[in-house]
């Protein structure tokens, strides 16, 4: 094994670098030796520079996140950079890559910053539900004044080279090797020509107003998060001398590091990158510059934009010329969106446009490297289209279907290629969700799995890896607890009172504001081709499909479960009398939920199918399940998903509540075989990810 910290001597430049793949995280090990490199550099009379720079593909991404939760372990990073501003040769920092966290703030305790090439830096610590922990509020504003400290670090944002520069965070843009770099600039340390400076003994004022400010700001912005507003607090700190702001900073980080929401934020961390451990990981994905899209509807078109942002060619196909061009519409008025939202720059657009060719003959797909099927969701349709393909597409393209629910098995079984097709289900606005799910089909080959989550990487998406059966995983899971809601309201709950309820749980929207914004008719349509195998105990309540009858489908239609003539929406005075009906058809005397019964019920209900879910392998881990849900449903993030949050409660209890809830309708309250084993054993959903 390497030393993650060496030092290096030339002449009478002692060089530290970090060596820790894959991002130089500052793990124990890392503090340990780069501490003793510090003292070592600093004890020896020849060196009278000391220059940092990182090997690989970075300077250093922060503190090791795995260690977070566990007690930290001398020497603990704060020490380390106090130290090293105290030492009496000069050190400068060569950044590369990226300076994050902890990173930067080693950086903040050089007397001097030079970034090399493309280098990003921020303080991201807020997204992972902590502060800067080792100086990096009480530094970054000494360099860049309070404003721009408060922005940077309440946001996490990833700063650029020339910014960096304006803000003084950096001293020097600098190109080539950082070793070199490192070299040529302690030289200019001894010349004089690079200035050398000690961050923490800049003085800096604070505005009270300024901090009242930022902290109304932050919480009217994320009004459920408890780091923000513990980073202005910090800031706060800054006109103290350095070490007394800093033990302010420490016990804020404490305060974070010990809140639930530290622990859901660092699990969304890494289950946006555990859904990338497949088992095809190690196959050859196929190449993918083309891309044949059938059907310009919501769906298709936003799934093109999606590849036209990605630089991917595109060929629309609609059954006629006067869809194609509707579909061909949507699509560049996405681009002008994305435009308009900085997201693409105007050159861009236009190259976009030249990539986009229509046709209404699907023949014209013979040449495409990937088929992405976004039409009408109907199984005889699909077959049709895929009896095609099979017959059109090149050999080795791969022939995917968007399908949100259908047999993804009886559609491969059209062709005679059933390795070539898989499931690519996008979720709407297909060109702004993040969540791919892709989906594996019995015979669907490894490499078309994996060219199925590198073509996200290149949308810039997360790709979940899904089996098949009714909704794959996020679907199937939402079928089952938008049921609960809907037995709230039949046993009393207003929608109004269920969707504030958990909106303030956290999540993006409740379900029935979800359902005025998508549309009644997509629920309705999905209950009408599932009614005939609707089995006889179950408890059905017609309120939705009542209130689509009377031609309510949500805001298209201007009233749905709300009115949405005025802004903020009243609830819809129609559907409350459809729901009285309803109840009285049923006999119910309607009750009172408090809205901490409302969460628990619509959250049991979710864990208990999403426990399905990983049992019957539709989900890998449980951490798919969570990823599916933050990057697809507005889950909220803090959270860490809804297997992370069951684990919070714990399956003991979990168990207990679906018994209780199971007198009243012991059809749908059932407890999975997986979570009573987990409430025997006493093991927690992290547990089976741990062993996956
Ligand atoms: C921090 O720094 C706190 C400080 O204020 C110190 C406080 C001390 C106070 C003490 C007081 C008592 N740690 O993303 P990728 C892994 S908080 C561990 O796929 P990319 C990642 O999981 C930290 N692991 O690559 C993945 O592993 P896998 C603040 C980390 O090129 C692999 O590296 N810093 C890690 O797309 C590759 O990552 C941040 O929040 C870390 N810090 O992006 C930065 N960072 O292969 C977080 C990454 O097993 N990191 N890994 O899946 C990032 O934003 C991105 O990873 C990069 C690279 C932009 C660095």
């Amino acid at each position: 094994m390497t030393d993650v910290v060496t030092l290096e001597k030339v002449g009478a430049t002692g060089l530290i670098a970090f060596d820790n793949p894959p991002v130089n995280a500052a793990s124990h090990a890392l503090r340990q030796a780069f501490q003793n490199c510090l003292e070592t550099a600093a004890a020896d009379p020849e060196i009278n520079v000391i220059a940092m720079y990182g090997k690989g593909r970075s300077f250093v991404a922060g503190a090791d996140i795995r260690e977070f939760g566990t007690v930290p372990q001398a020497p603990i990073l704060p020490t380390i950079i106090n130290r090293m501003e105290e030492i009496a040769t000069p050190v400068i920092a060569v950044i590369h890559g990226v300076a994050l966290g902890g990173g930067l703030e080693i950086a903040l305790g050089a007397q001097a910053r030079i970034g090399v090439g493309r280098v990003r830096v921020g303080l991201p610590e807020v997204l992972l539900g902590i502060l800067p922990g080792a100086g990096g509020t009480q530094r970054t504003p000494r360099l860049t004044g309070l404003p721009a400290a408060i922005e940077m670090i309440t946001t996490g944002r990833h700063v650029a080279g020339p910014e960096a520069i304006k803000l003084g965070l950096l001293d020097r843009l600098s190109d080539g090797d950082p070793r070199d770099v490192a070299l040529a600039m302690a030289e200019e340390v001894r010349a004089g020509t690079l200035p050398v400076r000690t961050v923490g003994q800049i003085a800096v004022r604070v505005d009270p107003q300024q901090i009242a400010d930022a902290k109304a700001a932050v919480h009217a912005k994320a009004p459920h998060l408890y780091s923000p507003l513990k980073c202005v607090e910090a800031i706060a700190a800054c006109d103290q001398p350095i070490l007394a702001g800093m033990d302010i900073e420490r016990a804020l980080f404490r305060d974070c590091l010990d809140s639930p929401q530290r622990a859901g934020l660092i699990h969304a961390f890494f289950a946006e990158r555990a859904v990338a451990k497949i088992p095809e990981r190690n196959a050859i994905p196929r190449r993918v510059e083309s891309v044949g899209i059938i059907g310009g509807g919501t769906m298709g078109s936003g799934i093109a934009t999606a590849c036209l942002i990605a630089g991917i060619r595109v060929r629309l196909n609609e059954r006629d010329a006067a869809a194609l061009e509707r579909g061909r519409h949507a699509i560049l008025s996405n681009l002008d969106g994305a435009v308009k939202r900085g997201k693409m720059k105007p050159e861009a657009r236009t190259d976009a446009e030249h990539r986009l060719s229509a046709s209404t003959v699907l023949a014209d797909f013979d040449d495409v490297d990937l088929v992405i099927e976004a039409a009408f969701e109907d199984m005889a349709v699909k077959i049709d289209l895929f009896t095609q393909l099979d017959t059109i597409c090149k050999p080795g393209a791969v022939l995917a279907t968007n399908t949100s629910y259908l047999d993804i098995d009886g559609i491969a079984a059209a062709t005679k290629r059933p390795q070539d097709v898989i499931g690519l289900h996008f979720f709407s606005p297909a060109h702004i969700m993040k969540l791919l799910e892709v989906v594996v089909a019995n015979k669907t080959a490894p490499e078309v799995v994996a060219t199925g989550f590198v073509l996200a990487t290149k949308l810039k998406k997360i790709a979940v890896r899904a089996e098949v059966c009714d909704g794959f995983i996020g679907n199937r899971i939402l079928t089952h607890y938008r049921k609960a809601a809907d037995y709230l309201v039949l046993d009393g709950a207003a929608p109004q009172q269920i969707d504030d309820a958990l909106e303030d749980f956290g999540w993006a929207m409740g379900p029935f504001r979800a359902n005025d914004l998508s549309g009644l008719d997509i629920g309705y349509a999905t209950r009408k081709r599932r009614a005939p195998a609707r089995p006889a105990t179950e408890r059905y309540s017609a309120v939705p499909d009542r209130i689509a009858e009377a031609g309510w489908l949500g805001r298209k239609t201007g009233m749905g479960y709300y009115d949405h003539s005025t802004k903020p929406a009243p609830s819809n005075p129609g559907a409350t009398s459809i729901i009285d009906a309803v109840r009285a058809e049923h006999g119910i005397t309607p009750r009172a939920f408090t809205n901490a019964e409302i969460v628990d019920r619509y959250m049991t209900a979710m864990i208990v199918e999403a426990t399905k879910v990983v049992a019957e392998g539709i989900a890998q881990r449980p951490i798919d399940v969570d990823a599916t849900f933050l990057f697809g449903y507005g889950f909220p993030r803090w959270r860490g998903g809804p297997m992370q949050y069951a684990d919070t409660i714990g399956a003991a209890t979990l168990v207990d509540r679906i018994k209780a809830y199971a007198h009243d309708d012991p059809h749908y309250w059932q407890v999975p075989p997986l979570l009573q084993r987990m409430a025997d054993d006493g093991t927690t959903f992290a547990d089976i990810n741990a062993d996956s």
